[in-house]
């Protein structure tokens, strides 16, 4: 006997009540292992600069307000998204512009992947930012960028939004002034919590981190001293995450940033974790094998300022071919603290 009819029928009418049938949809709802729709994809820098530096002609950062192309995702087009929860950005400021200070309930990070000496200034302190360098804006924080170099500056901007919008929690609000008055010295927020001080009494008041630039001369250092340890992890190499002084966690408190250093030569066993991930090569060069749609291998081969993403538990194992430093974010905070992040480590 054919049930379907009824079944449609029952269905049409009851969707009237505001109801339907769990049972139609039960499968793609809870499925046996995540199914991102997201897809591995890499940006070569090579490919995206001429057309970052041709939006500089086309607008304005003053007019655009953040003149920025979106890394989306070929896998979820129109959705301005690299994973199903990150959004990923490259931001071009120009010698002499500013972009207006504004501030939004997202958090933001900033990569710096070409230029060197325009600032970011957030909550009253400006930082001078370099290739490498790791820089957080976090949420409702004021924030103006501006360039007093000589030359372009493009950065890889990761922010939550795609988080925000799912949590409908988005606010923004425009700054009456384009540059924010500045309230203390540069290198105050350094001083005070990343020397391995704190002062006696603070009080925190936000859940990020109170350091807001992690230089990339530290941190490669810090990875050139640990590499004689050799201590590797068979899937990461030396991976280091970047940390919050008041309480050793994550960074910021939606997005997860760890840098890792691959040896020549190196090639990591397969892996794969709940957390999508966006890799930005700083040095070096490699491949990274991933299992993209209708489990197809893939390879994307990166280099410098290449930009790549892994999406949540595809399976993939990186080789460099040179020393390789490679730059990391994803959501594995947010997965964290609600009790859902998995990995899974393979055989070499
Ligand atoms: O620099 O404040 O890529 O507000 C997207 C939204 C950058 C920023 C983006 C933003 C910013």
């Amino acid at each position: 006997m054919d049930t379907q009819p009824d079944r449609q029928e029952f269905y049409s009418r009851i969707a009237g009540a505001g109801l339907a049938p769990l049972w139609e949809v039960m499968k793609n709802l809870i499925t046996k292992e995540p199914k991102s729709a997201a897809v591995p994809y890499i940006w070569r820098y090579e490919t995206v600069r001429p057309f970052v530096l041709e939006a500089g002609g086309i607008i304005t950062a003053k007019e655009a307000e953040r003149r920025v192309l979106i890394l989306e995702n070929p896998g979820l087009p129109g959705q301005s998204r690299i994973t199903n929860t990150l959004y990923a950005g490259l931001q071009l400021i120009l010698p002499g512009e500013v972009a207006p200070a504004h501030r939004h309930s997202q958090s933001a990070l900033r990569f710096v992947v070409e230029g060197s000496g325009a600032y970011t200034a957030v909550d009253g302190e400006k930082t001078v930012m370099r290739p490498g360098d790791f820089v957080i804006t976090p949420s409702w924080t004021w924030h103006d960028h501006g360039n007093e170099s000589a030359e372009p500056m493009v950065w890889l901007d990761g922010l939550d939004i795609p988080i925000v919008g799912f949590l409908d929690a988005s606010f923004a609000e425009g700054h009456s002034d384009d540059m924010q008055m500045l309230s203390r010295p540069a290198g105050d927020s350094h001083a005070r919590f990343g020397e391995g001080l704190l002062p006696v009494g603070f009080e925190r008041r936000s859940p990020a981190s109170p350091v807001f630039n992690y230089p990339y001369e530290r941190t490669r250092a810090a990875l050139e001293t640990l590499r004689r340890t050799q201590e590797w992890d068979p899937c990461n190499g030396l991976h280091m995450r970047y940390v919050n002084p008041l309480d050793g966690g994550w960074a910021m408190p939606t997005i997860g940033t760890s840098i890792q250093l691959l040896p020549k030569g190196f090639s990591t066993a397969p892996y794969r974790a709940t957390d999508g991930t966006v890799f930005c090569c700083t040095e070096g060069r490699g491949k990274t094998h991933v299992f993209g749609p209708g489990g197809k291998l893939e390879t994307l081969e990166w280099g410098p300022r290449d930009i790549f993403v892994v999406p949540s538990w595809n399976w993939r194992r990186h080789e460099a071919s040179e020393d390789a430093v490679l730059f990391a974010f994803s959501d594995r905070p947010v997965q964290e603290k609600l009790g859902l992040w998995r990995e899974a480590r393979g055989n070499a």
